[in-house]
C-alpha cells in the first residue's frame, strides 16, 4: 500500500537495540556506539551533481544502521547482517582500490579515503543493518559509505563535518570502488535534516534546508520502486558524464553549470552536428532552471506548483538524457492520468525509483493505479511507500 512501507518511528530503537545485539553476536563484545545513515529520493536535478550544478534531495525514513567499537590493531572487520557470507577481515596498511570488490568494498573504501586524506583512522570492528532497499536507485551505497565516515569520525574523534564526510565517501566511491558518482548522494545521507529538502550547489558546495513538510499541506510523495535495474545502467552514466564533458568543452565553459538558461539557444546553435551531445546540455541546462524554479515556488507556499516542473524533469530525462525506461515511464504515466500533480524518476536512471506528488486523497487511488498497471504489463509489483523527509546521518546509541 501508498502508507505500508516507511519504517515506522518507533521501529527505530528497536533497530538500534538489534544492530548492536547482533555485533555483540558476532564480534562477542558490545559496541562502542551505533550510528545511522538514510536513503534518499533526489525531488529534482537529475544528473546535474556532476556539471557542478543544483540538486534538491531529502533523505528517506530509511536507513544503514552500523554498530562500531575501534580496534587497535590496524585491522577492519565487516559483517553485514543483509549479505551472504561471514566476516570480511582486512588489514588497513594493505586496503588497495577493488573494483566490483562487492558490498564490503564500500565500507574499506571510505576508512582506505580517510588515510588517504591523511586522517589518523585506525582499526575498526563493524556491524551493519540496513532497511534502504538495494538497487532501487536511493543511494543504499551512500547510505553505507556515510554510516562508516560518521561511525570512524566519532570513534576516533576525527572532528570533520558532514559535508567533508560526504566529500570521503564519495572519494571511496570514485576511486576505490570504481563508480564515477557525483556529491549529492553522500551529501543527502550526511547533510539532510528532518522535514527539509536539501538544496546544494555541487560547485561551491553551500546548501540550504528548504522546509518541506508535505503533510501539513495535505500532500504526499510517494515512492514507485520498479525493482527493475537495467544492466545498461553502469556504462551509460559514465557516457552521459563524459557527452556532458565533451559539450562543456565545445562550448568554452569549465563545467554545463556556467551555460545561462537565457543562452541556451545560442549554447545549442554552437552544438550543431552534435545531436546527442546537443540533448544532454539541453538537459542539463533546463534542469538546473527547474532546480531554481522548484525552489522559487517552494519559497512562496506554493508547493503544488512543483508538480508539473517535476514532470517536466521526466520528460527531459526521457527524450533529451534518454536514461528512462518503460517501467518508469510507465509509473510516471500512469500516476499523471491517475491525477497525480507531478511525477519523474529519480536518481540515476535505468530503472529503480520514480517519485509522485499526489493530493494526500488521491494518494491511494494513484498507488492502486500503478500496481494494476504494471501487472497488467506483466512487470514485477512495484513496491510503493511514502517519501517523508527525515534526518541525515546521525549517532543512535
Ligand atoms: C547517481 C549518482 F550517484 C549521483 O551522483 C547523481 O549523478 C545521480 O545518479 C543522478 O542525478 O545517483
Amino acid at each position: 500500500t501508498a502508507h505500508g512501507a516507511a519504517v515506522p518511528a518507533t521501529e527505530r530503537p528497536h533497530r538500534a537495540q538489534h544492530t548492536a545485539a547482533q555485533f555483540a553476536a558476532v564480534y562477542g563484545a558490545a559496541p562502542t556506539g551505533t550510528w545511522a545513515a538514510p536513503g534518499r529520493v533526489n525531488l529534482i536535478g537529475e544528473h546535474t551533481d556532476y556539471n557542478d550544478g543544483f540538486v534538491m534531495p531529502l533523505a528517506l525514513p530509511h536507513t544503514t544502521l552500523a554498530a562500531a567499537s575501534a580496534r587497535t590493531d590496524g585491522v577492519l572487520r565487516l559483517h553485514s547482517g543483509g549479505a551472504d557470507g561471514g566476516i570480511v577481515e582486512l588489514r588497513l596498511d594493505e586496503l588497495r582500490p577493488t573494483p566490483q570488490g562487492g558490498w564490503a568494498s564500500y565500507p574499506a573504501g571510505v576508512v582506505w579515503a580517510m588515510r588517504e586524506a591523511g586522517l589518523p583512522v585506525g582499526g575498526a570492528d563493524l556491524h551493519f543493518e540496513s532497511t534502504v532497499p538495494t538497487g532501487a536507485g536511493l543511494s543504499s551505497s551512500a547510505a553505507l559509505e556515510v554510516v562508516t565516515a560518521l561511525a570512524l569520525n566519532d570513534l576516533y574523534a576525527l572532528g570533520q563535518e558532514p559535508q567533508r564526510l560526504a566529500q570521503l565517501a564519495q572519494r571511496a566511491e570514485n576511486a576505490f570502488v570504481g563508480v564515477p558518482c557525483g556529491i549529492m548522494d553522500q551529501t543527502a545521507a550526511a547533510c539532510c535534516t528532518e522535514g527539509h529538502a536539501l538544496f546544494l550547489d555541487t560547485r561551491d558546495l553551500t546548501r540550504r534546508q528548504v522546509p518541506f513538510d508535505l503533510a501539513g499541506e495535505g500532500l504526499r510523495l510517494l515512492v514507485v520502486d520498479t525493482r527493475v535495474k537495467h544492466e545498461l545502467g553502469d556504462g551509460a552514466y559514465a557516457e552521459r558524464r563524459a557527452g556532458c564533458e565533451r559539450g562543456a568543452r565545445a562550448l568554452g565553459v569549465r563545467a554545463l553549470r556556467e551555460v545561462p538558461y537565457e543562452h541556451l539557444p545560442e549554447g545549442l546553435a554552437g552544438l550543431a552536428g552534435e545531436p546527442v551531445v546537443q540533448a544532454l546540455v539541453r538537459h542539463i541546462v533546463t534542469e538546473n532552471h527547474r532546480v531554481e524554479e522548484v525552489i522559487g515556488c517552494l519559497d512562496a507556499g506554493r508547493t503544488r506548483a512543483i508538480g508539473p516542473l517535476l514532470t517536466a524533469g521526466h520528460a527531459s530525462l526521457r527524450d533529451d538524457f534518454k536514461i528512462s525506461c518503460r517501467e518508469l515511464d510507465l509509473a510516471v504515466d500512469t500516476a499523471l492520468a491517475a491525477g497525480a500533480l507531478g511525477a519523474r524518476m529519480t536518481g540515476g536512471g535505468f530503472g529503480g525509483s520514480a517519485i509522485v506528488l499526489v493530493e494526500e486523497a488521491a494518494a491511494p487511488a494513484v498507488g492502486t493505479a500503478v500496481t494494476e498497471a504494471f501487472a497488467a504489463a506483466g512487470h514485477a509489483a512495484p513496491r510503493i511507500f511514502e517519501a517523508v523527509a527525515s534526518a541525515g546521518a546521525h549517532r543512535v546509541a
